[in-house]
């Protein structure tokens, strides 16, 4: 038997949403394969039901999807006992950690194949060729290892989306109900995830997405998302959206298109894009795309400071005048601008890194002026493998390297690498980790997230007056009383949970 079993690890502190790609590649394989999901963010014992579906002896193929941080903690695992108790099982990995860190999972001997990007296409390749014994060395976006070398065949250009195969939608159902997908949000009561578009055109040295992408994008047509949409708004009950894209609003005509289509649908719905393409959007658009439910955006502001906007490489036209205005803009539109920023990144020495952590507060503090409203995520800079980039040369010059065993990768000193919280870069000393730590802990105090649905307008109040002191005089330190409160109401942050 010649069976695909995909599975979904678990993210921790999740809410289940719809595995966008797992679907994927199963929509690829629908009819030429059959195959079974196991979603461990559904499941409370995994191992066990990927093992007792495995002893069946109809499963020729195991296919796991992995991003860094807690869904290692299954990958890895899990992986390493199927090659130990099924040997025979071919194991393919798939997703951003494997295609970005391919030599440390291929040297772990228990996974076969990495689907470098995309794997709509390769991977129903991949399964032929080894089901004919023919050579696969030819097919693209692979990554695999002969004679105790990592090859890496060539890419596909970018597909066009509205020719892929839909989602299989129904046979997830036949899994795990689709209703379990979609979760009450800040957006609605059942959140749809959605992913329209593949890759971002821009090379920001810091995102990981540019090693795959390389700078191309490409989405579907706003007809075909509406479609989809539809479909899950009248079977399944879906009521909101959030979109999974690097970058969803790269083309006005497409959002403005969808905005239309979407309107009569009542749903709110978020998506992540940049200043610079936004601002550029017209007072029309903006006006229309509130009217059709776009009620928060997540933009990359990064930092205010522009000679450090250009050493990541941001690109495009954004500068510290323009996330400023920006937030204002985005205020006279009713929509909430969610800002991420990168703090920590390096510097030529001890004292710029800090300085730069210290203007990067204040600058935060700014845009809080500006639009309150304005929603802050706080990242500490984890280093991405962006071959060439001076700012990842820069990195590597520091003496900072990734595990080399893939088993450490979910080692306590590696785990909260990728949350992007805590990174082990040898630049950051443990006054500038704590500096970002209890500034993000008064100003989520100060300014609690709206997306935190639980919290209530009484404990919201009773959070920002008992920060008011802390904020208003930059005394950040020990921030003990914040952090109790935030502990014992269960504060969430979406940067790590997602809505
Ligand atoms: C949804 C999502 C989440 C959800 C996960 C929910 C779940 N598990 O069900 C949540 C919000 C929990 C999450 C969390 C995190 N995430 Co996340 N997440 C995403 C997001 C937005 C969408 C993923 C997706 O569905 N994509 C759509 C599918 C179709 O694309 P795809 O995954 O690339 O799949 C294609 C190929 O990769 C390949 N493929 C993928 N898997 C497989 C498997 C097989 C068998 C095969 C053959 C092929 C294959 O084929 C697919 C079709 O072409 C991506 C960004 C993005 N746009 O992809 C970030 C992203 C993957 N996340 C990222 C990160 C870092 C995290 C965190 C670790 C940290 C953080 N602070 O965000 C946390 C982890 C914390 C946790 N709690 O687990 C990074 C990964 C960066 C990196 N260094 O590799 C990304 C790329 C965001 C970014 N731009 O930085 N995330």
């Amino acid at each position: 038997m010649n069976k695909i079993l995909f599975f979904n690890p678990r993210s921790a502190k999740y809410k289940p949403r719809i595995p966008n790609s797992i679907l994927s590649v199963a929509g690829a394989v629908e009819g030429l394969y059959d195959y079974a999901i196991v979603d461990g963010n559904l499941e409370t014992d995994p191992a066990e039901k990927i093992f007792k579906y495995l002893k069946t002896g109809q499963f020729k193929y195991f296919g796991c999807t992995c991003m860094p941080g807690p869904q290692l903690k299954e990958a890895i695992p899990i992986s390493k006992r199927i090659r130990e108790e099924f040997p025979g099982i071919k194991i393919i990995w798939g997703g951003y950690f494997p295609s970005n860190q391919s030599k440390v999972v291929l040297d772990s001997g228990f996974v076969d194949f990495i689907i470098n990007g995309p794997g709509e296409k390769s991977f129903p390749l991949l399964l032929n060729a080894l089901e004919q014994n023919a050579p696969h060395q030819n097919i693209s976006n692979l990554i695999f290892k002969e004679v105790n070398t990592v090859i890496k065949t060539k890419r596909d250009e970018l597909y066009d989306m509205d020719a892929l195969p839909s989602l299989p939608y129904e046979k997830l159902n036949m899994f795990y109900p689709l209703q379990r997908y979609l979760g009450k949000t800040y957006l609605g009561t059942k959140t749809i995830a959605y992913h329209s578009s593949m890759g971002c055109p821009f090379t920001c040295s810091f995102c990981v997405v540019v090693s795959i992408y390389n700078a191309r994008w490409k989405g579907k047509s706003a007809a075909g998302i509406y479609k989809d949409i539809k479909h899950l708004r009248d079977v399944y009950g879906g009521n909101a959206i959030e979109f999974h894209d690097n970058n969803f609003f790269v083309s006005e005509k497409r959002t403005v298109e969808f905005a239309r289509l979407i309107k009569p649908e009542n749903m709110i719905w978020w998506g992540e894009g940049r200043i610079d393409t936004i601002n550029k959007y017209s007072d029309e658009s903006l006006a229309i795309m509130r009217e059709a439910g776009c009620k928060m955006i997540f933009f990359g502001a990064e930092t205010g400071n522009d000679a450090v906007l250009k050493k990541m490489d941001k690109g495009g036209t954004q500068s510290g005048k323009q996330i400023r205005e920006f937030a204002a803009r985005m205020a006279k539109f009713d929509i909430i601008p969610e800002y991420s920023f990168v703090l920590g990144i390096p510097g030529d020495t001890e004292e710029e890194v800090m300085q730069q952590i210290d203007e990067d507060i204040a600058f935060i503090k700014e845009i809080k002026q500006i639009n309150p409203n304005t929603e802050i995520i706080i990242y500490v800079y984890s280093p991405v493998p962006t071959e060439g980039s001076d700012m990842y040369n820069k990195v590597l010059a520091s003496g900072f390297h990734f595990p080399e065993k893939l088993e450490d990768w979910i080692s306590p000193h590696w785990e909260n690498f990728d949350l992007r919280k805590n990174p082990l870069t040898p630049w950051l000393t443990a006054e500038m980790i704590d500096k970002i730590k209890n500034f993000e802990v008064v100003l989520n105090g100060y300014y609690p997230t709206v997306s935190d649905i639980r919290m209530s307008r009484l404990k919201r109040k009773l959070m920002h007056t008992v920060s008011g002191i802390r904020y208003k005089t930059s005394f950040y330190w020990k921030p003990y009383e914040l952090k109790l409160l935030q502990r014992l109401w269960k504060y969430r942050q979406p940067e790590i949970e997602g809505f």
